[in-house]
């Protein structure tokens, strides 16, 4: 079996798509994989109840609890390496991640470590991705599911979708436009990745 840890830190809307789809689509029986635990480095992210409810394991990782991002990194990627199954390293599925991880953390996940960032990569790397579309006039927006690299949202893409931005659009209608493509475009992207693994 093929272990699958999601980290988020909040919501969960993303997480609890690819926990439905594997459920749905018998993932276990499919590509012989599993979302085994879905890890937070917020204590209090509703992600974490919606998971339980699922029967996943959850376990929550504090950054602010660690002297240095290399040391917290250090310690989620041990975390992690609990859901190894022989021959297997997890893959890791960050959804709603929102700390950066240091070149030790991605080099060691390499090529099993994926992203969904709320913009149509390149344009829009970092934060604040559906008022900085809506401030420079964009048409279009989206998502990107990309393999993560030390450089920040700057991986290979997956896959990706587009929504119209629209007269009079806020960064909240935005963005709750976007998050519907998401849920779409990340399982998917998932199962496009188990089909060459
Ligand atoms: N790490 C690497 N190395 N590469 C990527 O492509 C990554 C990554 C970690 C997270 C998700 C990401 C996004 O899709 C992601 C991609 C957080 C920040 C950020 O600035 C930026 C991008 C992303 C996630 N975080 C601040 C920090 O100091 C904290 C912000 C906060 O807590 O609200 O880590 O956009
Ligand atoms: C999603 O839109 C995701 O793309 C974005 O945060 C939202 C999380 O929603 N990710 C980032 O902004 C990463 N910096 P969710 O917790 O409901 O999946």
């Amino acid at each position: 079996m093929k272990n699958i840890v999601i980290l988020i830190s909040g919501g969960g809307s993303n997480m609890l798509a690819i926990v439905k789809t594997a459920k749905r689509e018998s993932w276990a029986a499919k590509y012989q994989a599993q979302v085994a635990a879905v890890i937070s480095n917020q204590a209090d992210a509703q992600g974490l109840v919606l998971a339980a409810q699922h029967g996943i394991a959850t376990e929550s990782l504090d950054h602010k609890a660690f002297a240095s991002r290399e040391a917290f990194d250090a310690a989620l990627m041990q975390r992690i390496d609990h859901y190894s199954t022989p021959g297997n390293p997890p893959l890791v599925l960050l959804a709603g991640f929102m700390r950066i991880l240091s070149p030790g953390f991605v080099n060691h996940y390499g090529g099993r470590l994926v992203n969904i960032h709320p913009s149509l990569l390149p344009a829009f790397p970092g934060l604040h991705t559906h008022q900085r579309a809506i401030d420079a006039g964009c048409k279009v927006a989206g998502a990107t599911v990309h393999l993560v690299t030390p450089e920040l949202d700057h991986g290979p893409i997956l896959a990706q979708a587009v929504v119209p931005v629209l007269p009079g659009d806020t960064a909240e209608l935005l963005a709750t436009r976007v998050l519907t493509q998401e849920h779409l475009i990340y399982p998917q992207a998932v199962a496009k990745l188990f089909q060459n693994m």
